[in-house]
């Protein structure tokens, strides 16, 4: 009797081990990250880690993310990997209001990239099979670039990067957005500059890329203007007086801007010098 009792249990425990592998084929697309089919059911990211994800027939899948960039500008970039060659994935970038601000559809099997131009904030990601009849896997990334330059904040008079000695030498820089006087939400890059007795500063200003236009603008001690915004030609180096203390020692605000090109370089370089009023 006892040795059929022992039959009668590894039986049992082979059956349900069927059944479980029998579950699994049944739904082969269901990743450990469902149900995420709506933004109120979105999987919260973690930056910078990877997720398995999947798509099933006429599957949505929703994430969210939150970036947090201690008041500048920073790029997140947004990475997914398709991993079936049918899939043509799209994917819908929402604001943390769930307004949709952009919308990307990559040809079949393709991976994307997106990057994200912001500030802290939270976002929603959509992404599901363009046309609704491919099932397969992709992997989902978003990282946080930290792509500015180490002189943010600078985007306020209040945040102004102060130069200090002059022959300043090449201050590096990166532009991430559009800032000018259209673009009042960009990525400026304020300096105030003290102009002694009897002295003139001038800057010059180098962008990297050619396809990039950069701006200045002047403002007195108490932020009216003293320069109106003057743009340069794609590529082009700009050079002016910032200001003379002929009548004792002044500061002045350099605003800088610029429009970016189709290459979305923004880097330049700044530097200041200082001269003899004669
Ligand atoms: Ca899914
Ligand atoms: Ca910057
Ligand atoms: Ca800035």
């Amino acid at each position: 009797m006892k040795r059929i009792k022992n039959i009668f249990w590894i039986i049992l425990a082979i059956t349900i081990l069927l059944n479980l592998s029998g579950c699994k084929k049944e739904d082969p697309f269901k990743d450990g990250l469902e149900p995420n089919n709506s933004r109120n059911e979105a999987y919260e990211l973690t930056l910078g880690e990877q997720v398995d994800a999947s798509i099933a027939k006429g599957d949505h899948d929703w994430y969210s993310f939150t970036i947090e960039t201690g008041g500048i500008i920073d790029k997140a970039l947004i990475e997914i990997e398709n991993l079936t060659e049918e899939m043509e994935l799209t994917v819908v970038l929402y604001d943390s209001q769930g307004n949709p601000f952009g919308s990307f559809t990559g040809n079949a099997g393709i991976n994307m990239d997106i990057s994200l131009t912001t500030k802290s904030s939270s976002y929603y990601i959509e992404i599901y099979d363009n046309n609704s009849e491919h099932e397969g896997n992709y992997k989902l990334t978003v990282t946080l670039l930290q792509a500015n330059d180490s002189n943010e904040p600078d985007d306020t008079f209040d945040d102004a990067f102060i130069v200090s000695s002059y022959p300043s030498g090449g201050i590096a820089g990166i532009i991430l957005s559009n800032a000018s006087d259209d673009n009042q939400n960009g990525d400026f890059e304020f300096f105030i500059l003290l102009v002694d007795v009897n002295k003139r500063v001038d800057f010059t200003l180098t962008p990297s890329a050619n396809d990039i236009m950069m701006n200045y603008k002047i403002f007195w001690e108490d932020r009216s203007v003293v320069v109106e915004e003057t743009e340069g030609t794609p590529g082009q180096i700009l050079q002016a007086s910032v200001g003379s203390g002929s009548g004792g020692s002044i500061s002045r605000y350099l605003r800088v801007g610029a429009t970016l090109g189709a290459t979305g370089n923004g880097n330049y370089s700044i530097s200041f010098t200082e001269s003899d009023i004669k």
